[in-house]
């Protein structure tokens, strides 16, 4: 059983978040994602504009994620990983050297981003329709 752990907002999820998943399911047997709090939103200075519960249902709903926990700050990976057994810390490229410290307990994989959307583009789009 390979599990593989990744983390994030997903806020006005879009293919970008899907195809993430898409990819880090083809990695292993089991998906889990962390879903920012808006606590932790407002730690990365992130306003979200669906609330945390409606962010997790979304990212539940998805076929490709087999759980989902909270992201409540920044140290929490370290002890998640060990605690869930996972095998590959996964991320988008846009993070790529952030988290190459949990290269001793895992492997860190930074994947590349879909072009062309993201959920600030989706946003200001959305202001100037
Ligand atoms: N992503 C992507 N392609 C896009 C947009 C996002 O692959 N067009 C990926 C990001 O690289 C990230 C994930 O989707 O891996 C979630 O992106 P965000 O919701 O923006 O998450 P972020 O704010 O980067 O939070 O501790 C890690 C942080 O919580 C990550």
């Amino acid at each position: 059983m390979k599990t593989i752990i990744t983390y994030g907002t997903f806020d006005l999820f879009h293919i970008g978040h899907i195809r993430l998943f898409k990819r880090l399911s083809k990695l292993g047997d089991k998906l889990i994602v962390g879903v920012s709090t808006d606590e932790f939103n407002a730690m990365k200075n992130k306003a979200a504009y669906f609330s945390y519960q409606e962010r997790r249902e979304i990212v539940e709903s998805c076929k490709y994620v087999d759980m989902v926990i909270p992201e409540q700050d920044w140290q929490q990976k370290r002890g998640d990983i060990i605690r869930l057994n996972a095998d590959i810390f996964a991320i988008g490229d846009d993070w790529l050297g952030k988290f190459d410290d949990l290269s001793d307990i895992c492997q860190v994989m930074y994947l590349r981003r879909t072009q062309a959307i993201s959920t600030t583009e989706i946003k200001a789009s959305l202001a100037t329709f």
